[in-house]
């Protein structure tokens, strides 16, 4: 696609933030997807990828690093959700880390706030219901999730959210769970060019648009 004139995202940053590998895996699919954004321009904006640890604490110390460096105006979080078979738009980041296996460093923690004393959850500041209609209009696989889980990624989505809600300068972000990558099966995949063009789709259309779309993505119980 040419891009337009006069790109929606002209002079703009974009930070895209992924993870190292976790749980003794060699490669995390959601850094090999950010990765191969560095140096792009998407609609006028520049995208910069920046990896984070998975250790509780030190991911959202990174984050804020990667702000500071970036004065990003839309962040685009990415995670590995082994087991999902479609691009996961997450919804809502609750203030909770319970984590069922360690972190890299070796930390467990149950049932403790990602910040204490905050709201209990916050929403996304994406559009997913218009980035999952774009996803689904190309034949991507994509969906609305409810949950982004309990461990480092839901930490890191809140502490985005937060400065997203409490930030002096204007600043939009979310997060994406991403299917894991063929070389990683037996899992339910998605092809490495795949989850690049729905990052690429997600990017244009949160920069294209203030406002989400209506239309329906819940879940029954
Ligand atoms: N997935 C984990 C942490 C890092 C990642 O890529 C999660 O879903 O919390």
């Amino acid at each position: 696609m040419s891009e337009p004139a006069f790109p929606e995202g002209a002079g703009q940053r974009v930070l895209l933030t992924a993870f190292e590998p976790f749980d003794g895996a060699a490669l995390n699919a959601s850094w090999e997807v950010a990765r191969r954004f560095a140096d792009r321009t998407i609609r006028g904006a520049t995208v910069v990828p920046w990896r984070l640890p998975v250790v509780f604490g030190e991911a959202i110390a990174e984050l804020d690093r990667a702000l500071a460096a970036t004065a990003a105006h839309l962040v685009i979080a990415l995670g590995e959700a082994r087991g999902r078979a479609a691009v996961s738009l997450e919804r809502v980041a609750i203030n909770v880390d319970d984590a069922r296996i360690p972190d890299n460093a070796g930390s467990r923690p149950i049932d403790r706030p990602v910040v204490a004393g905050g709201p209990a959850a916050y929403w996304t500041g994406l559009p997913i219901k218009a980035i999952a209609a774009r996803l689904r209009d190309e034949g991507i696989p994509a969906e609305i999730s409810q949950t982004a889980g309990t461990f480092v990624c839901n930490h890191v989505f809140y502490a985005l959210c937060q400065r997203q809600a409490e930030g002096a300068r204007t600043m939009r972000g979310g997060f994406i769970h991403l299917p894991a990558l063929p070389e990683q099966q037996p899992q339910p995949v998605l092809p490495l060019a795949v989850s690049l063009r729905a990052v690429a789709l997600a990017i244009e259309v949160s920069l294209a648009r203030r406002q989400d779309m209506v239309a329906a993505g819940g879940a029954l119980a």
